[in-house]
């Protein structure tokens, strides 16, 4: 099983997340906040301002880590992956979220949220997120990027 790391933003005003149409690439088609690989040398951190400058056009400048995850693709098949997220909520930044190449931003009600338009898993720990809570979770995917199992601990701080 390959390893990847990946960075995930969400950004939040008042009653409103940031989501944003992912037009290609990987989940192209949901809904999703911004994010990519961590490049060699740089920190989980810098890739995900990084990610939201290319993606979004905004340089993240107040933000915390929210949850870890594990997401074992493709664990139908004989080759699957693995790849970590690290899960970050945005509540300051620079600039004004638009749409590039990537992705096609827009602000949605916090009591609204489309999960039917996002990853299977979302629904099960971005509303804990949204509470609060800090999550290392585990998520396996089909190859139809469906979830087939989940597990989600709380914890009290990442080391
Ligand atoms: O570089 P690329 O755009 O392919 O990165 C994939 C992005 O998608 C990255 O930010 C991590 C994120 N992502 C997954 N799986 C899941 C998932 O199950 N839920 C959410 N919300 N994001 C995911 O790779």
């Amino acid at each position: 099983m390959t390893d990847r790391e990946y960075s995930l933003a969400f950004l939040l005003r008042n009653d409103e997340i940031l989501l944003a149409m992912k037009k290609r690439g990987f989940g192209a088609g949901k809904l999703n906040g911004a994010g990519g690989k961590v490049e060699p040398g740089e920190t989980i951190e810098q890739a995900m301002v990084r990610e939201c400058q290319e993606e979004l056009t905004i340089t993240p400048t107040t933000f915390h880590k929210v949850a870890y995850h594990d997401f074992i693709l493709g664990a139908d098949t004989d080759q699957p992956w693995h790849q970590r997220a690290h899960a970050f909520i945005v509540t300051e930044w620079e600039g004004e979220p638009a749409e590039t190449e990537e992705m096609a931003p827009g602000w949605v009600k916090l009591s609204d949220i489309p999960y039917d338009q996002m990853w299977d898993d979302d629904i099960h720990w971005l509303p804990l997120v949204l509470e609060g809570k800090l999550l290392d979770t585990t998520f396996t995917f089909n190859s139809d990027e469906q979830m087939m199992t989940k597990a989600i601990r709380e914890v009290e701080k990442f080391v």
